[in-house]
């Protein structure tokens, strides 16, 4: 029996491990794996490993993933073949467009799609030809104001600086729990040990959340929060550093900040206080311990940007390092420079160029915010949205007020939906189309080696062979666009596979052909642990990409969006407020079907203060009652002394028990839904983003 190692990247989270994969041919020809560790030779991951990973194994063999086309009739679900099921797509897709125009056809794509390099490079070679302004994913439930912020101050959406975890003295997180997601739009595989030696190195590490999360716990300062008010603890951060003169003086050509500095002049840490439940004293020493270390760096993730002003937390979170001389400098923010350069290659982006048709939310790079899908199905007219394909998303689980959305997709013409799973969207299909798994295409990261802190770039060969009769996502995205093509009579571009896409991406990048380091294909082919490329360094005044190459420090909507921050209503005081949280185990809503991920016990608990529990009668383990405006939910509740009082946090990705899931492991131990309670009303009103945190909940017994 033969054996092989590989090396592989991991690339179910943004880490980007390097793994050791060892395989081994069976007696009867079929390979078999039979470890799966993390890779002492990737320098950049230094063997770091988490349980998902190890779990690929348990992806490849679970007998719920589908590995064939599958038609739903009725109730029933029957294989057909590929050819057949392309030419059923372009059938029923270009009738309803011509029946209804391009907009009656809807697109989400959802997280795993920016994992996928083959997805990256097709999906559009098909959803494209679709030339529907329906386009949604689950950018709008995530990170949205991070790419809106970049574009308008630095020209660009994913010009996002990231923290340069290895050198700075003082790092400051909000809504971020890195220790659980490890990393998020900062690449740092390893990342309890990088925090922790900023500590060995005598700096700081303060975490800003609602609850005393995994992060909070090793940090040095704990700072408890009111969800959903940041963006006041980051005024009265920033209105401090102006007020007490702690600014330092920046390299870069700004434009804008005296504007911000007259705008923010009535937002002092005193008047901010009461709203984001942090006491003056605090927000100031916080403001001077900031500019005190010798560098340092101010991080707001998914928690800060999934809520009613998640633009203007990135907004003010840019601005922090920017006054304070940290951005663009090591130890502060900085720009990568990718092998694979999408900056450099792309257009900056837009905003606003259209809205949606019922409740006019704002595009975004050709996006529209995923809040408004349901509602653009259900509410009728010109325009109507009757039939969807879903690509690597789960946008029932996912998105706000899930039952809405169940609801809307029951009532459509046709659904595509292209995934693995027959789960909690997926069965509300007429056709599901499933990819190879994992370890069956190779890899390379054209997302997250953007967002890494060091520039790093790396490829990798499938483990295991693609199996006869399967197709990988970006074939069939061809196999799509060539049927559809044909049925509308367009004529179609050739295209190439992903690969070859990635060595011209090395080859004409500031590491290919024209550099010392010559990178193309081959060369990372010789190099299966990675390549390190170096530490970030100061770019970010010949990467800007605003028109007159100056750092816009106050875009016209962020100001605009001032006043509705100073307008907000006061919260009620009786009222619980629902965040999320995530868990090393668990990856969204789509990994819960693997045993060794979800054994032991159960993590889909609400999360209560012990006095919150008491003042209702209510007690540790109990099943309580969830309400919002939206809905209902049922689950056990878990008294944690690590919640601030008022707060409740659940996990999403969990309510398992919709029928027709065909996850068996999953429909075990399903847990409930929190965006059966998150409203689509909440937003980010600039943005569109969802605010997903500090959602408005009643709680009591069931
Ligand atoms: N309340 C609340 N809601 C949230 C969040 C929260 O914190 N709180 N987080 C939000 C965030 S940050 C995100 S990113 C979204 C995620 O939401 P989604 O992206 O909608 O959902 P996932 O759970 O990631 O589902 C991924 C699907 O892709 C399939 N899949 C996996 N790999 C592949 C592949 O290679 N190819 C294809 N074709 N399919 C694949 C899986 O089977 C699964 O069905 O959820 C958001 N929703
Ligand atoms: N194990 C695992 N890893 C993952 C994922 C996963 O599902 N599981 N998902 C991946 C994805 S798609 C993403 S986007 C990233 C996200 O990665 P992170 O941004 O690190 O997200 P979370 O781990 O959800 O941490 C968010 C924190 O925000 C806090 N929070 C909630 N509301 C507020 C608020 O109003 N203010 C403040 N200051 N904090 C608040 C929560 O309590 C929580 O601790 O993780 C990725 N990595
Ligand atoms: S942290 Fe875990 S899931 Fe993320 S890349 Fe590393 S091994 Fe994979
Ligand atoms: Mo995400």
């Amino acid at each position: 029996m033969t054996k092989t190692l590989h090396h592989r990247a991991c690339h179910l989270c943004e880490a980007i491990c390097g793994l050791t994969i060892e395989t081994e041919v069976q007696d009867d020809g079929s390979t078999q794996i039979r470890s799966i560790k993390g890779d002492a030779q990737d320098s950049f991951s230094r063997g770091h490993i988490c349980p998902k990973a190890v779990a690929l194994q348990d992806i490849q063999s679970d007998p719920d993933r589908l590995r064939q086309p599958m038609r739903r009739v009725g109730n029933e679900w029957q294989a057909i073949e590929w050819d057949e099921a392309f030419e059923l797509v372009a059938e029923r897709l270009s009738t309803i467009q011509t029946q209804h125009g391009q907009n009656a056809v809807a697109v989400y794509q959802g997280n795993p799609s920016v994992h996928n390099y083959g997805l990256m490079t097709h999906s559009n070679y098909f959803l494209g030809q679709l030339k529907t302004r329906n386009r949604y994913s689950a950018t709008s439930v995530d990170q949205l104001p991070h790419h809106l912020t970049s574009h308008l101050m630095y020209g660009h959406g994913l010009l996002i600086p990231i923290p340069d975890i290895d050198h700075t003295d003082f790092m400051l997180i909000l809504g971020g729990n890195p220790l659980a997601s490890n990393g998020s739009i900062m690449t740092v595989p390893d990342v309890e040990k990088r925090l922790k030696a900023i500590q060995k190195r005598g700096g700081k590490l303060v975490v800003v959340d609602p609850r005393r999360s995994e992060t909070a716990a090793i940090a040095d300062q704990h700072v408890f929060v009111r969800p959903g008010q940041d963006a006041a603890l980051l005024f009265g951060l920033l209105n401090t550093l102006f007020e007490e003169n702690l600014g330092r003086a920046s390299h870069l050509a700004i434009d804008g900040l005296d504007e911000v500095r007259q705008a923010i002049a009535g937002f002092t840490a005193e008047s901010m206080s009461a709203q984001c439940g942090v006491p003056a004293q605090t927000i100031r020493q916080l403001a001077r311990d900031f500019t005190a270390a010798e560098s340092a760096v101010c991080y707001g993730r998914m928690g800060v940007s999934t809520q009613a002003f998640g633009t203007l937390c990135q907004w003010l979170v840019q601005l922090i390092n920017l006054v304070t001389g940290n951005l663009d400098r090591v130890g502060g923010v900085l720009c990568t420079e990718p092998a694979v350069d999408l900056v450099a290659s792309t257009s900056g982006g837009h905003f606003n160029r259209w809205q949606s048709r019922v409740s006019g939310l704002p595009e975004y790079g050709g996006e529209l915010p995923v809040s408004a899908l349901a509602e653009e199905m259900l509410s009728e007219g010109e325009g109507q949205v009757r039939a969807l394909v879903t690509v690597a998303g789960n946008p029932v689980l996912s998105t706000p007020n899930g039952r809405q959305l169940e609801q809307a997709l029951d009532g459509l013409e046709f659904m595509l939906s292209i995934d693995f799973y027959i789960n909690e969207t997926t069965r509300y299909a007429d056709l599901i189309l499933p990819p190879t798994g994992p370890l069956e295409h190779d890899h390379y990261d054209t997302t997250f080696n953007m967002f890494a802190v060091r520039n790093v770039t790396r490829f990798n060969e499938a483990v295991l062979a693609k199996p006869a009769g399967a197709l990988h996502d970006w074939e069939i995205f061809v196999g799509l666009a060539k049927a559809f093509a044909v049925k509308t009579g367009v004529e179609l571009k050739p295209t190439m596979a992903p690969e070859q896409m990635i060595d011209m991406g090395l080859r004409f990048g500031s590491y290919g052909d024209k550099s010392e380091h010559k990178l193309s294909l081959a060369a990372l082919r010789e190099h299966p642990h990675g390549l390190d490329l170096g530490a970030l360094k100061p770019n970010l005044a010949g990467r800007l990409k605003t028109a007159n190459k100056h750092i816009q420090a106050a875009p016209a909507v962020i100001m605009a969006d001032l006043q509705r921050f100073a307008e907000q209503p006061t919260a009620k005081a009786d009222e619980l407020l629902l965040i999320g949280r995530r868990h090393v185990r668990s990856n969204n809503s789509w990994m819960h079907n693997y045993h060794r991920l979800v054994k032991g016990k159960p993590r889909h608990q609400l999360l209560m203060h012990p006095v919150d529990l008491s003042q209702r009668g209510l007690t540790d383990g109990q099943l309580v009652r969830v309400r919002s405006r939206v809905g209902v939910i049922e689950v056990e509740v878990a008294a944690s002394e690590d919640m601030m009082a008022g707060v409740v946090s659940l996990p999403h990705g969990w309510g398992h028990a919709r029928p027709g899931v065909q996850m068996s492991i999953a429909s075990e131990q399903p847990g409930a839904s929190a965006n059966d309670l998150t409203d689509e009303r909440q937003l980010d009103a600039l943005s569109g983003n969802a605010a997903l945190n500090g959602v408005p909940v009643q709680v009591e017994a069931a």
